[in-house]
């Protein structure tokens, strides 16, 4: 913990008690001076302190900002978000991630921006990244081969679906493989990527991006936002929480029990299984009704011929 973090801590503890300036600096060994520095150094962050020359110091007001000291605030997780590097603004959270992984950076390690510059899609595409959505990446070192990584994408849609429902109130639904919608429109993306030798996955990175409050005039046709959808007003420190919390919990059981055993799950919030959809995959474009995901990950079709299908990875554009 920085000094930062320990006097929010003390502050904490306090509750709605004044903590006089004498109070902290005994506690946490430094001089009176340094405790009002860093308590400027919060209130820049956005932290609102009330300072009375008799009683001292409260906290009255935190700010809904995704810096360490908020997402790790009760954050109930192990292993991911114990390490967290947070940023203004990034050209992409996944390619930041991918190189402190590359320099040997713990399993857990998050990186998280508040804007991103070049945001990544799958394929070369763009993700579009204005301030107010949430942009974060996740090092991953599960021990697995490169040929299961897809399900880990899979299985973070899953629990960043679980984590958008419960933070907004809102039918959110997975699109196979790694969209999260309501009512047809994108909120949500995922992009996993990897470092991988022939038969073990060295790491991956899992990259989240959705939009929160960010202007839905710069988001492509077929966007949407929480806040156009929800009747909630959405923390966007409680939801990355949710997600960080929701992705160990889901990739635990991946680990263990491999992913069937979260096949259900995935298929109660799926929007892809049951529809008519057409699939543009590397083999072109494939149209049929899409009957399930199989242990795989795979999405499995049965074309107008009645021939069933599997495809790995493609995008999938559901019929209406
Ligand atoms: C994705 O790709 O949906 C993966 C997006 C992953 C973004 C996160 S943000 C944190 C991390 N760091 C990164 O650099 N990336 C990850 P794909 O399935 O290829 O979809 C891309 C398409 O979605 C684009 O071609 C647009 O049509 C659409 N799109 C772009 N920005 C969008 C947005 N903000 N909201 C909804 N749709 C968007």
């Amino acid at each position: 913990m920085n000094i930062d973090d320990k006097i929010l801590h003390i502050f904490k503890k306090y509750g709605d008690a004044y903590a006089s300036g004498e109070d902290i600096s005994r506690e946490l060994g430094v001089s009176r001076t340094s405790i009002w520095k860093h308590i400027e150094t919060l209130r820049n962050l956005g932290y609102e302190i009330d300072a009375s020359p008799h009683l001292g110091y409260k906290l009255v007001g935190r700010p809904d900002r995704l810096i360490p000291e908020e997402l790790k605030n009760n954050l109930r997780t192990k292993f991911l978000g114990k390490n967290i590097l947070s940023y203004a603004s990034l050209d992409s959270t996944n390619d930041t991630a991918y190189k402190l992984a590359e320099d040997g950076a713990k399993e857990g390690t998050v990186v998280i921006a508040e804007k991103q510059k070049k945001g990544k899609g799958r394929q070369g595409r763009t993700w579009i990244s204005p301030k107010g959505g949430i942009y974060l990446s996740c090092i991953i070192r599960p021990d697995i081969e490169p040929r299961e990584v897809a399900k880990i994408t899979l299985v973070s849609a899953l629990a960043v679906c679980i984590s958008i429902r419960k933070a907004a109130n809102v039918p959110a639904m997975i699109k196979w493989p790694n969209d999260i919608i309501i009512d047809g429109k994108k909120v949500c993306g995922i992009l996993t990527e990897m470092k991988a030798e022939q038969d073990k996955v060295d790491f991956l990175i899992v990259g989240i991006g959705i939009n929160v409050d960010n202007p839905a005039s710069l988001l492509p046709k077929g966007a949407t936002t929480l806040l156009e959808e929800s009747d909630n007003s959405i923390s966007k420190v409680e939801l990355a929480k949710g997600i960080l919390e929701n992705l160990e919990h889901y990739i635990g059981i991946f680990k263990k029990e491999g992913f069937k055993v979260i096949r259900d799950e995935w298929r109660d919030l799926s929007e892809t299984i049951g529809r008519h959809v057409k699939v543009q995959c590397h083999e072109g474009k494939i149209e049929g009704q899409a009957l399930d995901v199989d242990a795989d990950g795979a999405l499995v079709i049965r074309l107008d011929s009645g021939f069933h299908k599997r495809i790995l990875s493609g995008d999938v554009l559901i019929a209406h």
